[in-house]
């Protein structure tokens, strides 16, 4: 995960993690795989861990103000009741911290508009409507890079849909400490590791399952029942040959190597352990197990995120004290930031 040279460079910063979830939508099992089950991992190590639920990143795209409350709490809901402990790790929103978009603005004089051009997730987002889109949409990697060195973050947990975003936060810290010749910015690394670190679209091997995908079919939310989580699977796209004894046997199969990589992340083995042990199997035996693991480990997730939901206030409360910790550290590193500027204060 961290070379030699990194970790020189980052010998004077605490271990730190940080990654947020947008409340866009209700969580999927795209993010609990590639990003809460991991971030659960990273609590309780070596490191400090700072977990947020990033709302101003929410709106970069319309967003009802009331399910915007409603999916925030939810979302907050998620993170706990799939094991962040709120005493352990840091968890609160990312607009109670304005410091996120405070050093968000010095990252939007820092970044070049080449670098934001290449940004692949922009151009999916924005697709033909590139003109019409929210200027905040294409800013929207500068503010994340401004959420992970608010906290001199040392490592970011994240699918790899994030990937080039993480890289890009590595090019803002270097161009601000070069530009003001200073050593004060990390060398984020991401961390993307696991069998599901791109958790694929079930009618759609090609496209990534997303909170705001099409059709509710395409995805498994965290919060659907056992019925509609086997419902899902069993009408998952895949083809008619059954798995195969090794792994390269899914090269050109998508939807199929998505389904045992599902499997793999929710069982804790490696792909190749899962084609070990359904070599041979058809899809009407392979997707009632996948079905019955994802019952299984969800549903006592999507239980508790009911009785947490039951009460917004205590989860509200949570959220302020996470924020008032969150500022404990993001104050003093954005203070020294507006000094390195030149900032009069
Ligand atoms: N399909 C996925 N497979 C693995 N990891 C995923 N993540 C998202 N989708 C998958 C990871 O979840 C974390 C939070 O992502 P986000 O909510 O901030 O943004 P996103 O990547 O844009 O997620 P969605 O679900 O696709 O949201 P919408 O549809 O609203 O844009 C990140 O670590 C991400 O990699």
């Amino acid at each position: 995960m961290t070379d030699a040279a990194t970790t020189d460079v980052n010998a004077k910063f605490t271990p730190r993690v940080f990654s947020g979830i947008k409340p866009s939508g209700g969580l999927t099992l795209g993010n609990y795989l590639g990003a809460i089950k991991r971030f659960v991992d990273m609590q309780g190590g070596d490191f400090e861990t700072i977990y947020c639920v990033v709302d101003l990143h929410a709106i970069t795209v319309w967003q009802d103000p009331t399910e915007l409350r409603n999916t925030t709490r939810e979302v907050a809901a998620g993170f706990i009741a799939s094991g962040i402990d709120p005493e352990q790790s840091v968890l609160f929103n990312q607009s109670q911290v304005s410091q996120h978009a405070e050093l968000g603005w010095l990252f939007n004089c820092v970044a070049r508009v080449g670098w934001m051009n290449r940004m692949t997730q922009f151009k999916d987002k924005a697709g033909s409507n590139a003109e019409k889109v929210s200027l905040g949409l294409y800013a929207y990697p500068s503010l994340m890079a401004a959420d992970i060195l608010l906290y001199h973050a040392t490592h970011v947990p994240v699918g790899e849909d994030q990937k080039q975003h993480v890289e890009l936060t590595r090019d803002i810290a270097q161009k601000f400490n070069h530009d003001f010749k200073v050593d004060f910015f990390p060398e984020t690394n991401p961390v993307i590791e696991g069998p599901a670190t791109r958790v694929m679209n079930l009618r759609d091997g090609a496209k990534k399952m997303s909170k705001s995908g099409e059709s509710d079919m395409e995805r498994i939310n965290m919060t659907d029942d056992a019925d509609t989580i086997a419902k899902k699977f069993k009408k998952a796209k895949t083809d008619p040959e059954p798995l195969p004894d090794t792994l390269d046997g899914l090269a050109g199969r998508p939807e199929a190597r998505n389904l045992v990589d599902i499997y793999a992340a929710l069982s804790d083995q490696t792909s190749q352990q899962v084609i070990a042990e359904y070599a041979g199997a058809g899809w009407g035996k392979f997707k009632p197990a996948l079905a019955d693991l994802a019952v299984d480990k969800l549903a006592p997730i999507s239980t508790e995120m009911s009785r947490l939901m039951a009460d917004p206030a205590e989860i509200d409360r949570i959220l302020a004290r996470g924020a008032e910790r969150a500022r404990a550290i993001a104050q003093p590193v954005l203070q020294q930031a507006y000094d390195i500027v030149g900032f009069v204060r």
